[in-house]
């Protein structure tokens, strides 16, 4: 079935992905609540009734591991996490009508509730499964306790999820040659008790969820994969202390807590959090003016009902539209695990979800260990408005794009639309207004104005129906443009004089417009929205005000106006690039210092340990296993090697590669016999993009290793052409 477009007379839920709650946040982190927000805003000027939630992910081993590094329990330092992000979501005007934390108890009893009724309905088994051990520390190793290799694609793998490669989920006992993080010592497996949800149970309702489901196109297709396959049941608890109990079976007492020893996998109470997060809300402001329940539970059929009724009960239109807005490496579990989970307890499933692509830093992942990032305070601190980098992330590219962040590229787009299109339209009508008029001319809007914003509204209703905040925000941002357009063309300041009826309607335009312009553009702008609403004379909030209001008269009377955004300049972007390298290094020359430290402590007795090599640390920013296939490594053999002239290091070398004979510029004309090389078995880079040295064009790159260009040749007798793997 198809859902009716936004608004529907359904309340509405939009969620953020829940961020652990184990480190600080960085500008990459934030692209899940930006776009969360402004899309709540979004969905709220077309008049959808919208409640905003989200909390912080309290438990799982991701925040037990890094609590044990620091020395503190976890509850202390998952607390303290979550503190920080409640206080940092709204310094980028990220405000959510409601943010919890998954360890509170309307979450615990919320999630004990969901696995009861699990198990009243017979979805849920016990079964004796291999969990990983580290036998030194006598301790069982859950999920991020243990490393190894994804049996699916061979990418190195962290314990529940294959986060590096194909990113699926993993079960426990499928990671392959598991170590413990603990110690580093290749862990065991052991037969252990858990419990589990068979998701197999869902399968057919799956089936029919999937093809409901809107959102991202990735989110729509990418699980049909699993959901057709054979679902594995998903193991629901854990080995652990940390995290919520398991509800005991013989709760006789009725507290709810478990005689065993498991507490539920963390991806169990985790999206709960969206419902319980919710309902705290509802407790709140009251049911009258938002009922949690009938957003999650109106409407759903029973638990137990058949999957026909069931595929049949959802064709009914009087549910909750539930929206979860997530990064793309947890789609499986927002459309296979979660709506199970939801369909199993009698619960409404989600309408939509968008998953969104990552950011990168020039190129490159953010890296937090290697301190390659922008800090979410960091960026406050510099005095960046929070709206520049909320324009930023959710309208440089579509939804599931990843985004590249540099400050060079910043300062391009907000000195470009935001100062020079947005913002320079707004001042000069509102300046020309104030200045001729104290405020809006004695006009109407015209015909052709009036039609553009009609076609602005469209095209922002159209985006949010599409679930593109791109063209919602691309939206605002043309219709400044046709602001500037429409004022050039008419030149107002030549007409005040010979014909000030014409001038006083250009100028009234441009006021209704920069008024359309304030409306279409708050839920990606709010605090500047906010100033260009208040410049205009207008009372209230801007986030209160439909999307009809653009079209509404604009006030009479206002002031001068200042300028909305101020440019960044060039030598700006040198500072904070510079500042960037300096915390980069900076990191570096930690880890170097304590990688020797380490070698001091480990390198005893070996006295030919050669401990003045310099050897720079490993990258910790991981390639997938399919951005490693993108690289087409051949095995060639050299033909000829000859000094290049003029040039001090550098020797022009003909490669055979089986398939033709590569001309490549190579950095080893001092450290090699060049006469010595023709002959000798190389690797080269086959598929790196061509360049030219000293006017000599190289195809290609010959590997070698260290400062003196130690070339890597082969030990066997592969032949020109071959691919290394
Ligand atoms: N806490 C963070 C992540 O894997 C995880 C999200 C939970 S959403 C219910 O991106
Ligand atoms: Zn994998």
């Amino acid at each position: 079935m198809s859902h009716d477009d936004f608004p529907t007379d359904n309340p509405a839920v939009v969620t953020c992905g829940l961020p652990y709650a184990n480190g600080d946040l960085h500008i990459g982190h934030l692209r899940t609540y930006i776009s969360g927000d402004a899309y709540a805003r979004a969905m709220e000027k077309l008049g959808q009734q919208t409640a905003f939630v989200s909390g912080s992910d309290m438990h799982g081993t991701p925040v037990a591991v890094n609590a044990e590094k620091e020395g503190v329990s976890p509850e202390a330092f998952a607390m303290r996490h979550h503190e920080k992000y409640a206080e940092t979501f709204p310094k980028f005007n990220v405000e959510f009508d409601n943010y919890g934390h998954t360890h509170d108890e309307t979450n615990t009893e919320l999630t004990q509730e969901f696995v009861r009724s699990w198990v009243e309905e017979d979805h849920v088994f016990e079964k004796e499964i291999q969990v990983a051990w580290d036998p030194e520390a006598d301790t069982p190793l859950p999920d991020r306790f243990v490393e190894g290799t994804c049996p699916y694609c061979g990418a190195k793998a962290r314990g529940d999820e294959c986060d590096e490669g194909c990113q699926r989920h993993l079960e426990p006992g499928e990671i392959e040659d598991p170590v413990s993080t603990i110690t580093g010592n290749p862990a065991e497996y052991r037969a252990r008790e858990h419990k589990f949800l068979r998701l197999s149970d869902f399968q057919e309702y799956l089936k029919g969820f999937i093809d409901r489901l809107e959102g991202t196109s990735n989110a729509r297709n990418q699980p049909r994969e699993w959901i057709e396959g054979e679902l594995q049941d998903l193991c629901i608890t854990r080995d652990m202390d940390w995290g919520i109990d398991y509800p005991s079976e013989s709760d006789e007492d009725g507290d709810g807590t478990s005689e065993e020893d498991l507490v539920l996998y963390v991806w169990v109470d985790a999206p709960i959090e969206y419902v319980a997060s919710s309902k705290q809300y509802t407790e709140r402001v009251g049911a009258d003016t938002f009922d949690w329940e009938q957003v999650w539970k109106a409407g759903a059929p029973e638990p137990g009902a058949s999957d026909e009724a069931d595929n049949e009960a959802w064709t009914q239109s009087d549910t909750g539209e539930i929206v979860h807005i997530i990064g793309r490496d947890i789609i499986q579990h927002h459309t296979v695990f979660w709506p199970s989970m939801l369909r199993g307890a009698g619960y409404n499933e989600p309408r939509a979800v968008m998953a969104s692509g990552f950011v990168n830093l020039d190129g490159d992942a953010f890296s937090t260990s290697r301190n390659r990032a922008v800090w979410a305070d960091d960026y406050l601190d510099e005095g960046f408005d929070p709206d520049l980098i909320r324009y930023y992330l959710t309208t440089t590219g579509g939804f599931q794009q990843d985004v590249d962040f540099s400050w060079e590229k910043f300062r391009e787009r907000v000195n470009g639309e935001l100062v020079g299109t947005l913002g320079n339209f707004a001042y000069r009508s509102l300046l020309f207004a104030a200045r001729n008029y104290e405020g809006t001319p004695d006009a109407d809007t015209s015909e052709e104005v009036s039609e553009r914003i009609r076609e602005a509204i469209t095209d922002f209703e159209d985006a949010v129906n599409d679930y593109s905040l791109k063209r919602a925000g691309d939206a605002a941002v043309a219709l400044a443009g046709f602001g500037n357009e429409y004022i050039q063309r008419n030149e107002p300041w030549n007409l005040t004089d010979d014909d000030p009826e014409k001038a006083e309607q250009v100028i009234y335009d441009c006021v209704q417009l920069a008024k359309a312009v304030a409306v279409l553009s708050a839920p990606i702008l709010p605090g500047k929205a906010q100033t260009l609403w208040t410049q205009l004379g207008e009372e209230g909030s801007v986030h209160d005000v439909p999307l009809s209001g653009a079209l509404e008269a604009p006030p009479a009377d206002f002031g001068e106006p200042d300028e909305l955004f101020e440019k960044i300049e060039d030598d700006r972007v040198e500072e904070l690039n510079e500042k960037l390298e300096a915390s980069v290094q900076a990191a570096a020359d930690a880890a170097e210092e304590d990688a020797d430290e380490s070698e001091d402590e480990t390198v005893t007795d070996e006295s030919d340990t050669e401990s003045d090599i310099d050897i720079e640390p490993i990258n910790d920013d991981r390639i997938s296993f399919d951005e490693f296939q993108d690289l087409d490594l051949r095995i060639g053999e050299i033909e000829v090697a000859e000094p290049i002239e003029g040039a001090d290091d550098l020797a022009r070398v003909e490669v055979d590669i089986g398939v033709e004979t590569r001309q490549i510029v190579a950095g080893i004309k001092q450290l090699h016999d060049l006469d010595s090389l023709p002959g000798k078995k190389v690797v080269i880079v086959a598929n790196l993009e061509k360049a030219e040295l000293f006017g000599v064009e190289s195809n290609g790159m010959l590997l070698a290793a260290g400062e003196e260009a130690d070339i890597l040749t082969t030990h066997g007798d592969s032949g020109p052409g071959t691919k290394v793997r």
